[in-house]
């Protein structure tokens, strides 16, 4: 098979599935297109081939090997050249992909229809040609041999920055660089205005203490705007009094929630004795023994005692004796009449009744008594009526 019939079986095999199977590009931003392109950046030249593995719009080297384009011996590149690995693309190959046509087909899809470079020079359903001066990024300038994505604009010395499939020894290469008169320029339909540029990114303020965010997504359109949420004023230390709470739970931390400022109750937690309403249900220590300490044998002051909550403090009080010791040492006869037949303490009883009953009153007196004691009363008797007399006698003189 000589070289000529080789290039133009590929190229039927090429172009086949193409005539065979006609649909329209998606609606999409020359962004999207720039974004497609991108991710095909150092992989190898494929002859015939059309994929590659994209992380969004950067290649993903890492878990797809990039191939490997050979010259085979004597030749100076493809279509006489050998390829190894399943990814890499052609010229046109490349620009198929990135511009979808003509079909919607991810990178990582091998051996699926595209056009031949020759194909971007004219007009077409997919594309129309433009001047070389109108290129812009999304655009293509082709050759009858070579096609190149365009995805810049052009500077002051009218180059644009491209990613093209440039050769065997080269592959997939992004570069700044001029065309000659042999190129002409090529804008895919189904372009959309573009509302920013992918990968932008955009917030605002919300509530009184939040933000939203929004990215541009690939398709060149904003994503919705994010949840409004904000960070915790002073790292959501600040304090605050809950309305309508009671105990530990009025005092609140102040959030930032869904964008607004709000006091966050305090969480109920077992009643303990301390003082305070720990369960926030309106009372203050008011918990189970148990929870609050109390009801433990203690001592106080080397007595026994029991620990009981008072005033937000767990103290020892002590127990209080319900059946006291009696006295120790109790009198065994408590009667306070002793007996009469003592003599032991007869005279103090004695002048105590002469006390009570006034001088010369004898009543009373035991007959008991010793004759001595009688005497006496009589003498003391005597004595108080001489006295009576000698008064009676002086005031009548
Ligand atoms: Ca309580
Ligand atoms: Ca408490």
């Amino acid at each position: 098979m000589t070289r000529a019939t080789l290039r133009f079986t590929l190229s039927l095999a090429i172009l086949w599935p193409a005539l065979a199977i006609l649909a329209a590009p998606p609606q999409e931003s020359p962004e999207a297109i720039v974004c497609r392109g991108t991710s095909g950046e150092g992989f190898s030249y494929k002859w015939g081939g059309e994929c590659w593995c994209r992380d969004g719009c950067a290649p993903d080297l890492a878990n797809c090997s990039p191939g490997q384009c050979t010259p085979n011996p004597g030749s100076s590149g493809c279509p006489d050249c050998t390829h190894q690995g399943t990814y890499g693309a052609d010229c046109s190959g490349f620009v198929s992909k990135a511009w979808q046509v003509p079909n919607p087909r991810p990178v990582e899809a091998c051996n699926v229809d595209r056009y031949r470079a020759v194909n971007f020079t004219s007009n077409h359903s997919y594309w129309n040609v433009i001047p070389m001066s109108s290129l812009r990024p999304g655009d293509a300038t082709a050759s009858s041999t070579h096609v190149i994505l365009i995805i810049g604009h052009a500077n002051s010395h009218g180059a644009h920055e491209v990613v093209e499939a440039k050769g065997c020894n080269y592959g997939i290469v992004r570069q700044v660089r001029n065309f000659s008169s042999a190129y002409s320029g090529a804008r895919r339909v189904n372009l959309v205005e573009c509302e920013c540029a992918p990968g932008e990114e955009e917030s605002r303020p919300c509530g009184d203490c939040g933000s939203q965010h929004r990215q541009c997504m690939e398709d060149c359109r904003w994503s919705p705007w994010s949840f409004c949420e904000g960070p915790d004023p002073t790292g959501a230390e600040a304090e605050c009094t809950a309305e309508g709470e009671l105990g530990a739970c009025a005092d609140g931390r102040l959030l930032c929630v869904a964008g607004w400022l709000t006091c966050q109750p305090g969480t109920p937690t077992t009643e303990v004795c301390d003082g305070v309403d720990n369960d926030c249900d309106g009372i203050v220590d008011n918990g189970t023994p148990e929870s609050m300490g109390e009801g433990y044998d203690c001592t106080t002051e080397d007595r026994m005692g029991l620990t009981q909550c008072i005033d937000g403090e767990l103290v020892c009080v002590e127990i209080e004796d319900p059946d006291p010791d009696p006295d120790p040492d109790p009198d065994p006869d408590p009667d306070p009449d002793p007996d009469p037949g003592s003599n032991g303490d007869e005279p103090a009883q004695m002048m105590m009744e002469i006390d009570a009953l006034g001088v010369g009153c004898s009543c009373g007196v035991s007959e008991s008594k010793s004759p001595l004691w009688g005497l006496a009363l009589l003498l003391l008797g005597l004595w108080g009526y001489s006295r009576r007399t000698a008064r009676a006698s002086y005031l009548s003189e």
